[in-house]
């Protein structure tokens, strides 16, 4: 099929790098965006988000002129839709954008055309997408009722990329794409055949959604084990770090590693598109949701022990002289993105409720946090938080914090990735 010009709706953490990716392979790329300043900072050849590589793609392919962003959909050969899909209370997938960016397309969709969802999705999403786009265009023909010989083709891709390493991912990653109908997956797999080295390999729209989410409720799962046994080995005074190593040298044991809780907009999220479809029939992915949501609370509690053994080894001293540093306010180590981060909700609660001074330490944004305007924490460098800190809460391994050089035996630390500890 004709694939000259792509539209990409969302310029976020999944779009951009994506339309950044078709475009440096010589395609006409179109973003689209309801976010106008992200749209103008695009058309000037720079990024709104930190992602190695991305820069620099994104400033070529603008000023080679193959990639513009833009407020208004117009006319293109195909569409991807890589927009977000937070839940609703309850857990209930929200997929409001979608339908939003579906509702933008079906007025400029041509007979012909490739219409791909990368947003992860509940199962039936993509079908609920035809559904939404046949309701705007009466005069089209959809695959979900007119099967393979259909005007448009539809088909869901799921991105599985990596934040830190996504421009790397993107090519190399290979690709599971369900098409509605067979015709619908060889059209997205000619598309994604463009940028991508990997296999392209081809399923059903349902098995393609359920396998996304199947990929992040499984790395739930494990990390919600390491978790659970970080919390077993501080109870019988043993070092997981250790545990953990010791028992992967086992050829079929591949533990990963706790931490203060799972963040960022995936992993978190994405095992409770399956639950929410099948309550009854997820006992084990609850339970890994609900050991991975209680670290944080047991993170805050081991600070409040650590104060109170700090006073103790401190006679005459109050909680108010405690000076404590919290490194890391990230989901993960070596990126900028705070959302959904439980480092971010840690250091929060111990500035709200901690009477002496909060030190934050996030080697990779320049100012103190809007949330915390409340409390009195401040923003300080790496090595002024280790010297003047009473109390270090390691919270996320980034490499300045792995690098960082202290007799940490005659420290105050919690150290929830095994960085000064282990
Ligand atoms: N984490 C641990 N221990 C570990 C590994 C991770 O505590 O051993 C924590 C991290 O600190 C972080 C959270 O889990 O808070 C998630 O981090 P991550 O690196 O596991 O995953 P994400 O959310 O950055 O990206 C995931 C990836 N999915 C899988 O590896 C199965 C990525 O490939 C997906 O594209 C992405 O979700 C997505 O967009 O769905």
């Amino acid at each position: 099929m004709k694939l000259e010009k792509i539209s990409i709706f969302g310029l976020g953490y999944i779009g951009l790098p994506t339309a950044a990716a078709l475009a440096t392979q010589r395609t006409q790329v179109i973003g689209i965006d309801v976010n106008e300043s992200a749209v103008n900072t695009i058309n000037e050849g720079k990024i709104h988000i930190v992602e190695p590589e991305l820069d620099v793609a994104v400033q070529a392919a603008v000023s080679r002129g193959y990639l513009r962003a833009s407020t208004t959909p117009e006319l293109a050969d195909a569409f991807i839709i890589a927009v977000p899909t937070p839940f609703h209370d309850e857990h209930q997938p929200n997929l409001d954008y979608i339908e939003a960016a579906a509702s933008a397309i079906a007025p400029v969709l041509e007979k012909g055309n490739l219409v791909i969802l990368e947003s992860t999705s509940p199962v039936g999403t993509t079908s609920q997408i035809c559904e939404w786009l046949a309701t705007h265009r009466p005069d089209l023909s959809f695959p979900h009722n007119a099967g393979e010989d259909s005007d448009i083709r539809v088909a869901y891709c799921p991105e599985r990329v990596l934040p830190g390493k996504v421009m790397y991912e993107l090519a190399m990653n290979d690709r599971v794409i369900g098409g509605i109908t067979n015709s619908c997956s060889i059209a997205a797999q000619q598309l994604y055949k463009i940028f991508v080295q990997g296999d392209c390999v081809i399923t059903d729209a349902a098995t393609a959604e359920l396998c996304k989410l199947t990929e992040n409720a499984m790395r739930d799962v494990n990390i919600a084990f390491a978790n659970e046994l970080s919390l077993v080995c501080d109870k019988l005074d043993i070092s997981v770090w250790e545990l953990i190593k010791l028992a992967n040298l086992h050829p079929r044991i591949d533990i990963l590693q706790p931490g203060p809780g799972v963040g960022g907009h995936c992993i978190a999220v994405d095992p409770w598109f399956i639950i929410s479809q099948s309550p009854e029939l997820t006992p084990l992915m609850q339970a890994a949701r609900g050991v991975n949501d209680g670290k944080p609370k047991w993170i805050v509690q081991k600070f409040n022990d650590l104060t109170k053994k700090w006073l103790e080894d401190n006679p005459g001293a109050t909680s108010e002289q405690i000076k404590v540093a919290c490194f890391g306010l990230a989901f993960k180590a070596n990126i900028d993105d705070l959302r959904e981060s439980p480092a971010l909700n840690i250091a929060l609660e111990i500035a709200t409720c901690h009477p002496g001074q909060t030190f934050l330490v996030e080697p990779n944004i320049e100012e103190t946090p809007a949330i915390f305007q409340s409390t009195k924490a401040v923003l300080i460098n790496t090595a002024d938080a280790i010297r003047s800190a009473d109390i270090l809460v390691l919270l996320v391994d980034h490499d300045e914090f792995t690098e960082a050089q202290e007799n940490w035996k005659d420290r105050h630390i919690i150290d929830s990735r095994g960085l000064w500890t282990s």
